[in-house]
Protein backbone atom coordinates (compact mmCIF):
# COMPACT_ATOMS: atom_id res chain seq x y z
CA UNK A 1 0.00 0.00 0.00
CA UNK A 2 1.53 3.76 -0.63
CA UNK A 3 2.29 5.71 2.00
CA UNK A 4 2.40 9.78 1.36
CA UNK A 5 4.77 11.73 2.52
CA UNK A 6 4.47 15.88 2.11
CA UNK A 7 7.44 17.95 1.95
CA UNK A 8 6.38 21.48 3.12
CA UNK A 9 9.21 23.31 2.86
CA UNK A 10 10.01 26.83 1.90
CA UNK A 11 10.15 27.24 -1.49
CA UNK A 12 10.27 24.56 -4.63
CA UNK A 13 14.14 24.33 -5.26
CA UNK A 14 14.08 23.03 -1.62
CA UNK A 15 10.87 21.02 -2.59
CA UNK A 16 13.20 19.49 -5.13
CA UNK A 17 16.17 18.56 -3.69
CA UNK A 18 14.14 16.79 -0.31
CA UNK A 19 11.95 15.51 -2.97
CA UNK A 20 15.10 13.81 -4.65
CA UNK A 21 17.50 13.11 -1.33
CA UNK A 22 14.42 11.00 -0.49
CA UNK A 23 13.44 9.51 -3.15
CA UNK A 24 16.97 7.70 -3.37
CA UNK A 25 16.32 6.93 0.28
CA UNK A 26 13.18 5.54 1.08
CA UNK A 27 11.49 2.79 -0.76
CA UNK A 28 9.05 3.21 -3.68
CA UNK A 29 5.74 2.40 -1.45
CA UNK A 30 6.54 5.74 -0.28
CA UNK A 31 5.27 8.63 -2.29
CA UNK A 32 6.50 11.95 -2.08
CA UNK A 33 3.49 14.62 -2.48
CA UNK A 34 3.73 18.78 -2.77
CA UNK A 35 0.23 19.26 -1.09
CA UNK A 36 -1.34 17.89 1.81
CA UNK A 37 -4.24 15.94 1.57
CA UNK A 38 -6.19 12.98 3.39
CA UNK A 39 -3.71 10.10 2.48
CA UNK A 40 -0.83 12.15 3.75
CA UNK A 41 1.42 9.94 6.60
CA UNK A 42 4.03 11.34 7.50
CA UNK A 43 4.81 15.29 7.15
CA UNK A 44 8.75 16.52 6.66
CA UNK A 45 8.39 20.94 7.34
CA UNK A 46 10.25 24.01 7.59
CA UNK A 47 8.13 26.57 8.88
CA UNK A 48 4.62 24.76 8.54
CA UNK A 49 1.38 27.43 7.31
CA UNK A 50 -0.67 27.91 9.96
CA UNK A 51 -3.66 26.43 8.68
CA UNK A 52 -0.93 23.06 7.11
CA UNK A 53 -2.45 20.49 9.98
CA UNK A 54 -5.98 20.83 9.35
CA UNK A 55 -5.90 19.46 5.67
CA UNK A 56 -3.91 16.84 7.23
CA UNK A 57 -5.77 14.03 9.19
CA UNK A 58 -4.15 11.27 8.59
CA UNK A 59 -1.00 12.38 9.92
CA UNK A 60 1.22 10.19 11.97
CA UNK A 61 4.11 11.97 12.59
CA UNK A 62 5.79 15.09 11.92
CA UNK A 63 9.81 16.02 11.05
CA UNK A 64 11.82 19.10 10.83
CA UNK A 65 13.61 20.12 8.56
CA UNK A 66 16.38 21.48 10.83
CA UNK A 67 17.45 21.31 14.43
CA UNK A 68 14.77 23.58 15.49
CA UNK A 69 11.42 22.91 16.49
CA UNK A 70 9.70 26.34 16.87
CA UNK A 71 8.29 26.90 14.22
CA UNK A 72 6.08 23.70 14.45
CA UNK A 73 5.23 23.81 18.27
CA UNK A 74 4.09 27.68 17.53
CA UNK A 75 2.05 26.16 15.08
CA UNK A 76 -2.02 27.45 15.66
CA UNK A 77 -3.24 23.81 13.70
CA UNK A 78 -0.48 21.33 15.51
CA UNK A 79 -2.56 18.60 16.66
CA UNK A 80 -2.11 17.32 20.26
CA UNK A 81 -0.26 14.39 20.90
CA UNK A 82 1.17 14.08 17.27
CA UNK A 83 4.78 12.81 17.85
CA UNK A 84 7.38 15.68 16.75
CA UNK A 85 11.31 14.86 15.44
CA UNK A 86 13.92 17.10 15.08
CA UNK A 87 16.96 17.21 12.82
CA UNK A 88 20.05 16.00 15.36
CA UNK A 89 23.03 16.57 13.86
CA UNK A 90 22.88 15.56 9.96
CA UNK A 91 26.42 17.52 9.17
CA UNK A 92 25.43 21.09 11.49
CA UNK A 93 26.69 20.35 14.54
CA UNK A 94 30.10 20.33 12.64
CA UNK A 95 29.31 23.82 11.38
CA UNK A 96 28.40 25.28 14.04
CA UNK A 97 31.40 24.48 15.46
CA UNK A 98 33.52 25.73 13.25
CA UNK A 99 31.62 29.23 12.93
CA UNK A 100 32.07 29.52 16.86
CA UNK A 101 35.30 28.45 17.24
CA UNK A 102 36.50 31.20 13.83
CA UNK A 103 34.32 34.28 16.09
CA UNK A 104 36.12 33.09 19.56
CA UNK A 105 39.25 33.17 17.98
CA UNK A 106 38.57 36.67 16.49
CA UNK A 107 38.21 37.29 19.80
CA UNK A 108 40.80 36.13 21.13
CA UNK A 109 43.67 37.30 18.48
CA UNK A 110 41.71 41.03 19.14
CA UNK A 111 41.16 40.94 15.27
CA UNK A 112 38.31 43.79 15.45
CA UNK A 113 41.06 46.33 17.84
CA UNK A 114 43.89 45.08 14.81
CA UNK A 115 41.12 46.28 12.42
CA UNK A 116 40.30 49.41 14.27
CA UNK A 117 43.95 50.31 14.29
CA UNK A 118 44.38 49.93 10.68
CA UNK A 119 41.85 52.09 9.94
CA UNK A 120 43.67 54.72 12.36
CA UNK A 121 46.72 53.33 10.56
CA UNK A 122 47.75 52.88 14.01
CA UNK A 123 50.76 50.04 14.71
CA UNK A 124 50.84 49.08 17.87
CA UNK A 125 51.48 45.50 19.45
CA UNK A 126 49.13 43.99 21.98
CA UNK A 127 49.90 40.84 24.46
CA UNK A 128 48.84 37.73 23.32
CA UNK A 129 46.06 35.62 24.90
CA UNK A 130 46.72 32.12 25.91
CA UNK A 131 43.61 30.00 24.99
CA UNK A 132 44.27 28.23 28.47
CA UNK A 133 43.26 31.79 29.96
CA UNK A 134 40.09 32.08 28.37
CA UNK A 135 36.82 31.05 29.76
CA UNK A 136 34.09 29.78 27.36
CA UNK A 137 30.43 29.21 28.45
CA UNK A 138 28.12 27.40 26.35
CA UNK A 139 24.70 27.81 26.98
CA UNK A 140 22.86 24.14 25.41
CA UNK A 141 24.35 20.92 25.92
CA UNK A 142 22.47 18.51 23.21
CA UNK A 143 24.11 17.23 19.88
CA UNK A 144 24.97 20.80 18.52
CA UNK A 145 26.22 22.29 22.23
CA UNK A 146 28.30 19.94 23.24
CA UNK A 147 30.24 19.38 19.23
CA UNK A 148 30.72 23.33 19.48
CA UNK A 149 31.80 23.07 23.18
CA UNK A 150 34.64 20.15 22.02
CA UNK A 151 35.84 21.73 19.45
CA UNK A 152 35.97 24.63 21.83
CA UNK A 153 37.94 22.82 24.51
CA UNK A 154 40.13 20.99 22.11
CA UNK A 155 41.51 24.09 20.54
CA UNK A 156 42.55 24.83 24.40
CA UNK A 157 40.13 26.74 25.82
CA UNK A 158 38.92 26.61 29.09
CA UNK A 159 35.26 25.29 28.58
CA UNK A 160 32.40 24.84 31.08
CA UNK A 161 28.65 24.55 29.12
CA UNK A 162 25.23 25.02 31.05
CA UNK A 163 22.00 22.25 30.46
CA UNK A 164 18.43 22.55 31.56
CA UNK A 165 18.80 18.54 33.23
CA UNK A 166 21.09 17.42 35.64
CA UNK A 167 23.80 15.15 35.47
CA UNK A 168 27.15 14.38 35.60
CA UNK A 169 29.49 17.52 36.94
CA UNK A 170 31.78 17.12 33.79
CA UNK A 171 31.61 15.78 30.38
CA UNK A 172 35.45 14.31 28.59
CA UNK A 173 35.48 14.94 25.02
CA UNK A 174 37.03 11.99 23.08
CA UNK A 175 40.32 13.74 22.75
CA UNK A 176 40.03 13.98 26.88
CA UNK A 177 39.82 17.17 27.56
CA UNK A 178 37.43 18.28 30.68
CA UNK A 179 34.10 20.36 30.05
CA UNK A 180 32.71 20.94 33.49
CA UNK A 181 29.03 20.78 33.24
CA UNK A 182 26.63 23.02 35.01
CA UNK A 183 22.64 23.20 36.01
CA UNK A 184 20.14 24.88 38.44
CA UNK A 185 18.62 28.60 38.32
CA UNK A 186 20.70 29.12 41.22
CA UNK A 187 24.39 28.47 39.58
CA UNK A 188 23.41 30.66 36.40
CA UNK A 189 24.54 33.64 37.70
CA UNK A 190 28.06 32.05 38.58
CA UNK A 191 28.36 30.34 34.83
CA UNK A 192 27.82 33.39 33.49
CA UNK A 193 30.32 35.05 35.97
CA UNK A 194 32.98 32.64 34.60
CA UNK A 195 32.09 32.98 31.13
CA UNK A 196 34.20 35.47 29.48
CA UNK A 197 33.30 34.22 25.77
CA UNK A 198 29.53 33.38 26.26
CA UNK A 199 28.16 30.37 23.18
CA UNK A 200 24.42 30.14 22.87
CA UNK A 201 23.55 26.70 21.12
CA UNK A 202 20.61 26.30 22.99
CA UNK A 203 16.65 25.96 22.11
CA UNK A 204 14.15 28.47 21.66
CA UNK A 205 11.48 27.84 24.96
CA UNK A 206 9.43 28.98 27.47
CA UNK A 207 11.93 28.89 29.73
CA UNK A 208 15.16 30.54 27.13
CA UNK A 209 13.17 33.26 25.63
CA UNK A 210 15.05 36.05 26.71
CA UNK A 211 17.18 34.28 29.21
CA UNK A 212 19.95 37.15 28.19
CA UNK A 213 18.96 40.09 29.15
CA UNK A 214 19.84 42.68 31.25
CA UNK A 215 20.13 40.76 34.32
CA UNK A 216 22.49 37.90 32.93
CA UNK A 217 24.47 40.61 31.01
CA UNK A 218 25.10 42.38 33.91
CA UNK A 219 26.48 39.52 35.43
CA UNK A 220 28.94 38.34 32.68
CA UNK A 221 32.33 39.80 33.07
CA UNK A 222 33.58 43.59 31.76
CA UNK A 223 34.51 42.97 28.26
CA UNK A 224 32.97 39.47 27.51
CA UNK A 225 31.52 38.65 23.87
CA UNK A 226 28.60 36.44 22.79
CA UNK A 227 28.14 34.20 20.14
CA UNK A 228 24.62 33.26 19.31
CA UNK A 229 24.15 30.12 16.79
CA UNK A 230 20.65 29.15 18.82
CA UNK A 231 17.87 31.54 18.27
CA UNK A 232 17.45 34.97 18.49
CA UNK A 233 14.85 35.36 20.81
CA UNK A 234 17.29 34.08 23.30
CA UNK A 235 18.50 37.49 23.52
CA UNK A 236 16.58 40.67 24.54
CA UNK A 237 18.15 42.58 21.80
CA UNK A 238 17.28 46.15 23.49
CA UNK A 239 19.54 45.16 26.86
CA UNK A 240 22.18 43.72 24.36
CA UNK A 241 22.40 46.98 22.58
CA UNK A 242 22.29 48.94 25.92
CA UNK A 243 24.72 46.69 27.69
CA UNK A 244 27.44 46.77 24.14
CA UNK A 245 27.04 50.92 24.30
CA UNK A 246 28.07 51.00 27.53
CA UNK A 247 31.30 49.07 27.26
CA UNK A 248 30.10 46.21 28.98
CA UNK A 249 30.01 43.65 26.48
CA UNK A 250 32.62 43.87 23.62
CA UNK A 251 31.46 42.23 20.82
CA UNK A 252 28.17 40.27 19.90
CA UNK A 253 28.67 37.25 17.10
CA UNK A 254 25.08 36.88 15.79
CA UNK A 255 23.66 34.90 13.22
CA UNK A 256 20.06 34.39 14.72
CA UNK A 257 17.83 37.15 15.28
CA UNK A 258 14.04 37.15 16.61
CA UNK A 259 12.87 38.50 13.02
CA UNK A 260 14.74 37.08 9.96
CA UNK A 261 15.51 38.49 7.65
CA UNK A 262 16.94 41.53 10.25
CA UNK A 263 14.74 45.02 8.87
CA UNK A 264 17.09 47.28 7.35
CA UNK A 265 16.04 49.82 9.99
CA UNK A 266 17.36 47.34 13.03
CA UNK A 267 19.83 49.35 15.28
CA UNK A 268 21.84 45.72 15.75
CA UNK A 269 23.34 46.90 11.78
CA UNK A 270 24.80 49.97 13.18
CA UNK A 271 25.79 48.94 17.03
CA UNK A 272 29.79 48.83 17.22
CA UNK A 273 30.74 45.42 18.09
CA UNK A 274 28.21 43.52 16.58
CA UNK A 275 28.39 41.38 13.97
CA UNK A 276 25.91 39.99 11.29
CA UNK A 277 25.24 36.62 9.45
CA UNK A 278 22.33 35.74 8.19
CA UNK A 279 21.28 32.25 9.59
CA UNK A 280 24.27 30.60 7.81
CA UNK A 281 26.14 29.10 10.98
CA UNK A 282 24.56 25.76 10.20
CA UNK A 283 22.77 25.21 7.16
CA UNK A 284 20.82 22.18 6.92
CA UNK A 285 22.65 19.16 4.39
CA UNK A 286 19.88 17.82 2.35
CA UNK A 287 21.55 14.81 2.07
CA UNK A 288 22.56 13.36 5.94
CA UNK A 289 18.63 15.33 6.93
CA UNK A 290 17.14 12.88 4.34
CA UNK A 291 18.70 9.68 5.58
CA UNK A 292 17.95 10.56 9.12
CA UNK A 293 14.34 11.55 8.40
CA UNK A 294 14.00 8.03 5.96
CA UNK A 295 15.24 6.28 8.79
CA UNK A 296 12.85 7.64 11.37
CA UNK A 297 10.11 7.25 8.90
CA UNK A 298 10.97 3.18 7.89
CA UNK A 299 11.36 3.27 11.89
CA UNK A 300 8.31 4.78 13.26
CA UNK A 301 6.36 2.36 10.40
CA UNK A 302 7.95 -0.42 12.19
CA UNK A 303 7.10 0.38 15.86
CA UNK A 304 11.04 1.05 16.54
CA UNK A 305 12.44 4.44 18.35
CA UNK A 306 12.92 7.44 15.96
CA UNK A 307 16.04 9.30 16.60
CA UNK A 308 15.19 12.50 17.76
CA UNK A 309 11.94 12.76 19.12
CA UNK A 310 10.57 16.14 20.62
CA UNK A 311 9.43 16.47 24.29
CA UNK A 312 7.11 19.07 24.06
CA UNK A 313 6.78 19.84 27.36
CA UNK A 314 10.81 20.76 27.35
CA UNK A 315 10.05 22.59 24.06
CA UNK A 316 12.57 20.72 22.16
C1 LIG B 1 17.59 24.80 12.40
C2 LIG B 1 18.04 26.10 11.89
O1 LIG B 1 16.80 24.74 13.34
O2 LIG B 1 18.59 26.17 10.79
O3 LIG B 1 18.04 23.80 11.84
O4 LIG B 1 17.86 27.10 12.57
Amino acid sequence: MTTQVLISVSNSANFTKWEQALRERLPVEFELVADPGPLVRHLVTWSPAPDLFDSLPGLQTCFSAGAGVDHVLHNPSLPDGLPIYRLEDAGMAAQMARYSRHEVERIVLRKDVYEAQQQAQSWEEHSAIDPAEVSIGVLGFGVLGRTVASVLAREGYQVSAFRRQAGDSSYRTPERQEISLWHGAERWPAFLEQSQVLVLVAPLTDATRHIINEQSLAALPPGASIINVGRGALIDTQALIKAMNSGHIRSASLDVFETEPLVEADPLWQTPGVRITPHISAITMIGPAATQVAKGIMAFDKGQPVAGTVTRSAGY
